[in-house]
């Protein structure tokens, strides 16, 4: 199984060709920070950490059972087994920063800040949706969180997200107040040419940006050494000079910290990088997939990982939360979406009347015959 490389260290790190030049670890001859610890970071903050990961857990779940109610339609993809790596990633972004985002970001939105009841009514199609129920699971976008998409084509995102960072250069310097973007995509779509395209222009002009691969080993049924020739996939930026660094997905903190050090490397230094956060998903690619393809061994190997439990368990050993404290954790975050259900399902669906409504740059009656360029009715 392809993430039998799963990462050994919390933490491996390569810098770019020339190790004297510098870079965001270990690999760059600069002493990597010791990894964050359970007592480094204030029990409210773990604890809202530990809510978070819920949320997205208790959410993901309903919109699967939605979707079996045929309450959803179109495509549905879950975050289920990659909590950790959303939640950590979502707490290294300040608000100023930008995000773009595959279809795969219901828990995205979600941590950066998302009402529920407003994704769980985009997938419901509804008025009331992030995207105003034009988008659906795979579109959400909200400007004002600088959530820029959602994206259904693979790697899509990726061209849009270096350009936003080519605006922050071109618009104000480097700096710790400055701006960046953080760009996620999976590990199939390291090997789209958009991608490759992207690094070389980003690492030309030092565009300050964060290539985020959630490595969970598949791209739908292929594992990511039957896809990418270099399967490290923090290491293909080699070719651009970029730093890489390598990150177990299941672990919140580890996750964070190494999102904020690369954070940091395009704030001051201009300097893009990929981080590789090694995560899996519990069930098929999209809700209606099976996952027949995934050995029984191996599904029931990665149940054992479950980073939600784990984070809740971890917690509790250390005396941050009780158990009482843990269930009240658990009962707000289905209250949550229990709510979010029925502030979808009350909404109204759109009006037909908008059903063209920035689907096209020029007005176009709401009437099929009518394309965009043909003189407008009197
Ligand atoms: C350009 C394009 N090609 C193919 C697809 C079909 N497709 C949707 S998701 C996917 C696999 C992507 O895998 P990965 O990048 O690992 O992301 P993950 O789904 O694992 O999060 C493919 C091939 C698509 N949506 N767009
Ligand atoms: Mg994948």
């Amino acid at each position: 199984m392809a993430n039998s490389s799963r990462a050994s260290a919390r933490v491996e790190a390569q810098g770019r060709g020339d190790k004297s030049q510098g870079g965001l670890g270990a690999g760059d001859g600069r002493r990597a920070a010791p990894p964050l610890a359970l007592a480094d970071v204030p029990a409210e903050v773990l604890v809202g950490y530990y809510r978070q990961m819920k949320l997205v857990r208790a959410f993901e779940l309903r919109a699967s059972e939605m979707y079996t109610k045929a309450k959803i339609g179109g495509y549905c993809h879950l975050n289920l087994g990659e909590e950790a790596t959303v939640v950590g990633l979502m707490a290294a972004l300040r608000p100023t920063d930008y995000l773009f985002t595959t279809y795969r970001e219901h828990g995205y939105a979600l941590a950066r800040g998302a009402p529920p009841g407003r994704v769980m009514a985009e997938l419901f199609g509804k008025a009331t949706g992030s995207s105003r129920g034009w988008g659906g699971s795979m579109h959400l976008f909200d400007a004002s969180l600088r959530l820029m998409g959602g994206y259904g084509i693979v790697g899509g995102q990726i061209p849009p997200a270096t350009g936003a960072a080519l605006a922050i250069a071109y618009r104000s310097g480097p700096g710790p107040d400055s701006e960046a973007v953080m760009c996620l995509m999976g590990d199939g779509t390291t090997n789209i040419g958009a991608f490759h395209e992207s690094l070389n222009l980003a690492a030309l002009w030092r565009l300050p940006i964060v290539y985020v691969i959630v490595n969970n080993g598949l791209g739908m049924g292929t594992p990511v050494d039957q896809a990418s020739a270099e399967p490290e996939l923090y290491k293909r930026g080699c070719a651009y000079r970029m730093p890489g660094a390598r990150v177990d997905g299941c672990d919140v903190l580890a996750v964070r910290q190494a999102a904020e050090a690369a954070l940091s490397a395009a704030r001051n230094d201009r300097q893009p990088s990929i981080l590789e956060a090694v995560s899996y998903r519990l069930r098929g690619h999209s809700v209606v997939d099976p996952a027949r393809y995934r050995p029984k061994e191996e599904a029931e190997r990665l149940r054992s990982l479950d980073p939600v439990p784990a984070f809740r368990a971890r917690l509790v050993q250390a005396g941050v939360m009780d158990e009482a404290r843990a269930a009240q954790v658990d009962a707000e975050a289905d209250e949550a979406v229990a709510d979010a259900v029925r502030f979808a399902e009350d909404s109204p669906f759109p009006d037909p009347s908008q059903l063209f409504d920035h689907a096209y740059a020029t007005a176009v009656p709401n009437a099929p015959s009518y394309l965009p360029g043909d003189p407008l009715p009197a």
